[in-house]
């Protein structure tokens, strides 16, 4: 017979993987909150207490660290003196462990969490037992994932689990067991100075953010980087928040390449800040049209009229169902587009877009949040950052000239204020009527960032002639402000701060502009 150890912190399911597991005829064994669960739902369960001959004790923290559980998982089945040695000491081999470890993450989340409550809820048993079912994994089947219990029952229905799936299953745990281990010791490093010195009772605050809720699961190895001579893959989160690119589902078209991943990621996040429709077309991360409208179609149809020429070879984003519409708008363009992205996809633009096999096109769940951490590589370490997701709120405006702007002129700028959030720095971006009219991007000087931002928009046909701008962070000096008005722009949004804003705000009274500003910074690098 089969037996099964059940042992979980989190019960969500095992009732009913416990029903299942005994309607198949399989043994339960399990500890003591979770076996009273079976129990009492009328299960026939054995406390693990009795497999041992010793009860639970020091709070718990001793349930399954003995040689009757250990030796069950670890035997080698193919192993005579395994075998002996189990049937001499009256060992029964576990085949099916099914575990979720004490609540580490859930727990060092709360702000009263004491340095008490973290180490209590570090689990010793569970990942000893989970890593020994792990490398005996060929004769052990162990489950850490409530989504794998139907596979499991599946395969135990079709005779037993399969060398794949065991094999699976284990390298899950160890990844598992490491993101364990890993947000431990970043919880114990992120502690403020001299935690160790304080009753441990006492609340203790981390002194910056931690990784400890990062878990990856390698999905998908690429043909290459972001050059062809670099090797690449692409690693997803255990449970991406809601809202980010990594839930696409893609619908056609080759695969997603490195440079198709980040450059959709960046169109997806500026996109989803837009309430009204709206699109977005991305070249090497920087978003080269960005529009709202009353549709779609209308959206992408200004979007593009921005910079048509670099949207040539782009990535499309939109934050309304893509549509017939809209295939048809790019069809008459003759818009190459690499990746189409959107909550949706009507079937008749499925239909549409099937006649372009090499457009990759990819539906990702709308829904508000996003990535709570951002990370950046640099030599030897890794820079960590809570994620730019501020949003400004109107209070937060301050005009600052004596000229106040109209409410069409504040609309432009705020569409402006959002598409710079997403700009590389030094950004410069000129806008009206809810549509891009020139992107400066990327450069060291934001001067230069205006002089391009005004160049493209000249290539497109474009007039800058009574434009609102947003540059993503001060003038340093007037000079700055003198280029972008002589482009054309009539209003100015920026965050403020500079030592001469006295300088620029009497530039901007000299010149008739309307400026205001917004108290918040936001460089993207
Ligand atoms: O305190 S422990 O580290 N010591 C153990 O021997 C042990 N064995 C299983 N925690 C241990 N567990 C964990 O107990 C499991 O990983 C699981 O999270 C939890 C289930 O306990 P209960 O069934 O009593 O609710």
């Amino acid at each position: 017979m089969t037996t099964a150890l059940l042992s979980v912190s989190d019960k969500t399911g095992i009732l009913d993987l416990a029903s299942a597991l005994h309607a198949r005829g399989v043994k339960l064994l399990s500890t003591g909150g979770t076996a009273r669960l079976l129990a009492d739902a009328g299960l026939p369960v054995t406390e693990v207490a009795e497999v041992t001959g010793f009860p639970e004790m020091l709070d718990g923290r001793v349930k399954t660290l003995h040689p009757r559980i250990h030796g069950g998982l670890l035997a080698r089945r193919d192993v005579p003196a395994h075998m002996a040695a189990l049937a001499e000491h009256g060992i029964g081999t576990i085949d099916l462990l099914v575990i979720n470890l004490y609540p580490f993450a859930q727990a060092t989340a709360r702000p009263d969490c004491t340095l008490e409550d973290a180490i209590e809820n570090i689990d010793i048993g569970g990942p000893a037992m989970l890593r020994a079912a792990a490398k005996n994994w060929a004769d052990v089947g162990v489950v850490i994932d409530p989504t794998d219990y139907p596979q499991v029952l599946a395969e135990l229905d079709a005779g037993g689990l399969s060398r794949a799936t065991k094999f699976s299953l284990a390298r899950k745990v160890y990844a598992h067991t490491a993101a364990y281990d890993g947000m431990i010791t970043n919880y114990l490093s992120a502690l403020e100075p001299g935690a160790e010195e304080r009753p441990a009772a006492v609340p203790q605050r981390a002194a910056y953010p931690s990784v400890y809720n990062l878990q990856l699961v390698k999905t998908q190895d690429m043909r290459y980087g972001e050059n062809p001579h670099q090797s690449a893959a692409f690693y997803r989160e255990l449970k991406p928040a809601a809202g980010t690119l990594a839930q696409w589902v893609q619908l056609q078209g080759k695969e997603l390449s490195f440079n198709n991943i980040a450059d959709a990621d960046a169109a997806w996040e500026c996109v989803k800040t837009f309430d009204e429709p709206a699109c977005v077309i991305v070249k090497h991360a920087n978003p080269c049209g960005v529009a709202v409208g009353k549709s779609a179609v209308e959206a992408y149809l200004k979007a593009l009229k921005t910079d048509p020429t670099s949207a040539y070879g782009g990535i499309l984003a939109l934050n309304r169902p893509l549509d017939a519409e809209v295939v048809a708008a790019i069809n008459a363009a003759k818009q190459f587009v690499e990746v189409a992205l959107a909550p949706a996809v009507t079937p008749e633009a499925r239909e549409m877009l099937a006649a372009k096999p090499n457009l990759r096109l990819l539906e990702v769940p709308l829904a508000p949040g996003g990535n709570a951490m951002d990370f950046k590589r640099v030599g030897g370490g890794l820079l960590l950052q809570s994620a730019d997701s501020k949003n400004v709120a109107p209070a937060e405006l301050k005009v600052v000239t004596t000229l106040q702007p109209t409410p069409q002129q504040m609309a432009d700028l705020l569409f402006a204020w959002k598409v710079a959030k997403f700009v590389k720095s030094n950004a410069i971006v000129f806008c009206g009527g809810g549509m891009t009219l020139g992107v400066g991007a990327g450069q060291m000087s934001r001067i230069d960032s205006a002089r391009i931002a005004r160049i493209k928009a000249g290539h497109a046909d474009l007039s800058l002639t009574g434009s609102a701008v947003a540059s993503d962070a001060f003038f340093p000096f007037r000079d700055g402000l003198d280029v972008v008005i002589d482009e054309g722009a009539s209003c100015v949004i920026q965050p403020g701060g500079s030592m001469r804003d006295a300088e620029v705000i009497a530039a901007a009274n000299e010149r008739g502009v309307a400026m205001v500003f917004t108290g918040t910074r936001h460089f993207r690098h």
